[in-house]
């Protein structure tokens, strides 16, 4: 029987699952899947960790997620085709959920596909190598728990261990002795800490914004965003700047390159990560700056080098969970022998198209409309669910100009879903005033 191994449980992979189990229920003879998880459960980044550093086994941790993290964008721009909000919430929620109940939802519908038993929790993979001749691959993974290795042999392997979780880490004048917090990004757990300190970010993007915003609701004396390439540019509420880039700390003091200084107590590198596979040789390991067309990927998900191989979620996102939808089924239909692998040639011409496409990006709404055309390429190629994926540009679009114009209160804003027709509600509690990310308040409190 052909043997699938999808590496990582997060929502990239649980799509690889899902699709696979929309498959076998519709009477398809689907492969032997095993899908190894290092962590406890699935979720990914959404399975929040309060760890940093090393795990209790001793592994890197995965999680970049914090208390208080709430969507960035709309849910509307990420709802699966296949299992609405209203599915399995039952009623209309806000756009802008926090992490547990976005997590809950990811997971409901899994739950509900009995997929579960595909996956090897705590069990890491340490390394994959492709056999040229026996046309097929050895995975070495380790149970966590027992320390117990095994090596198993896949005719095809997904990697699906996401690319927010090594820290691109880089180094300043001076700053070895700056005498407070140097942290990243990716250890960053809660902002409480930060009140009535002076705080740097240093990035203008996701990160940046969102660490800044939550030292800023917590109670920071100050932020200080700096930026290497462009500012932010939104209207911060008093107390919250941006300056150009680092060139030197001298103890506390920042100095920035147009020649202005500021003392601050705690850094915070939101410098972005590193697409990084410690488990693949170099020539299976995808090298990419974080963006919406990493090179080497026909129709961004198989390996060109090694067309057995698979990523998903490997480009930069502005649609997540239903664009890994949308690969996971193409994936799957090109394991099943429903999609015909296209010649090397062929790979070949569609991936310098889609490059030209991509030079031509000019900013972030062109880049939205590159990636809607890419779901949608891939899409019509499959039986997932058809949506209105314009309808879900358009709301990235919106969301983009309420952000502009009102950065610490966009997430109050309400959108409608593509899939439904529901109109999202208000939570009950302006976003800059609410102090608790449970899914128990978010749910069940009414003020
Ligand atoms: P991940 O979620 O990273 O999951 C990868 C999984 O692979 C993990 O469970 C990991 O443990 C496992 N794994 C890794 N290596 C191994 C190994 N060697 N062996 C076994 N298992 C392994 N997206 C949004 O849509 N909205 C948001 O608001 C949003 N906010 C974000 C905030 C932060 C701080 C970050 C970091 C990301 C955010 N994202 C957001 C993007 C987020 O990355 C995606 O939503 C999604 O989690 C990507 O799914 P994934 O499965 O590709 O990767
Ligand atoms: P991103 O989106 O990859 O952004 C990284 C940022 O870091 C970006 O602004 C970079 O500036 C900046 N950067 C990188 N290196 C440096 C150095 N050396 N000096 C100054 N600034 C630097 O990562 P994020 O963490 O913000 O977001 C990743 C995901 O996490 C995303 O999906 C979110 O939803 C959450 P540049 O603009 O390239 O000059």
């Amino acid at each position: 029987m052909t043997r699938v191994a999808i590496i990582g449980a997060g929502p990239s992979g649980m799509a690889m699952l899902r699709a696979f189990e929309a498959a076998r229920a519709a009477g398809a003879e689907v492969p032997e899947l095993v899908c190894y998880e290092k962590q406890t459960d699935w979720g990914g980044q959404w399975n929040y960790s309060w760890r940093t550093g090393l795990d209790q086994y001793g592994e890197p941790v995965h999680s970049s997620m914090y208390r208080n993290l709430w969507s960035n964008g709309p849910k509307e721009g990420l709802e699966f085709a296949d299992y609405t909000f209203d599915e399995h919430f039952g009623r209309p929620i806000s756009s802008y959920p926090p992490r547990e109940v976005l997590w809950d939802y990811i997971a409901g519908r899994v739950e509900k596909s009995d997929v579960r038993k595909y996956v090897r929790f705590e069990t890491a993979v340490r390394w994959v190598r492709y056999n040229e001749e026996t046309q097929d691959f050895i995975v070495v993974s380790q149970h966590l728990p027992t320390g117990a290795d095994s090596v198993e042999t896949f005719d095809y392997v997904v990697v699906a261990s996401g690319h927010f979780s090594f820290p691109n880490f880089p180094e300043f004048a001076g700053i070895e002795t700056f005498p407070g917090l140097v942290t990243h990004a990716h250890d960053f757990r809660g902002a409480e800490g930060l009140k009535d300190k002076d705080v740097l970010v240093i990035g203008s993007s996701y990160s940046a914004e969102d660490i800044g915003s939550q030292a800023y609701k917590m109670g920071a004396e100050s932020v200080t965003a700096s930026y290497r390439s462009a500012p932010m540019g939104y209207d911060w509420p008093d107390g919250f700047s941006e300056r150009p880039c680092v060139q030197r700390f001298d103890g506390n003091t920042v100095h920035f390159a147009d020649g202005s200084t500021k003392d601050v107590d705690a850094v915070i590198m939101c410098t972005g990560y590193l697409h990084k596979y410690p488990f693949l040789p170099d020539d299976l390991g995808l090298v990419s700056p974080n963006n919406v067309y990493p090179e080497g990927l026909y129709r961004g998900v198989v390996w060109d080098r090694n067309p057995r191989l698979f990523y998903v979620g490997a480009q930069d996102q502005w649609f997540t969970f239903n664009m890994f939808d949308a690969q996971a089924w193409y994936v799957r239909d090109l394991i099943l022998g429903r999609i015909q692998m296209p010649e090397r040639d062929e790979r070949a011409a569609s991936m310098a198209e889609w490059k030209q496409r991509f030079e031509a990006i000019g900013g972030a709404a062109d880049e939205i409309r590159f990636q809607g055309e890419y779901v949608k390429d891939l899409i019509a190629q499959t039986d997932y669910p058809s949506f209105d994926v314009d309808g879900v540009v358009e709301i990235f679009l919106a969301w983009k100009q309420d952000k502009a114009g009102d950065i610490m209160g966009y997430r109050d804003y309400t959108y409608k879903s593509v899939m439904t027709g529901t109109h999202s509600v208000k939570h009950h509690t302006p976003w800059v005033e609410e102090l608790d990310d449970s899914l128990e308040r978010y749910l069940h409190a009414t003020v």
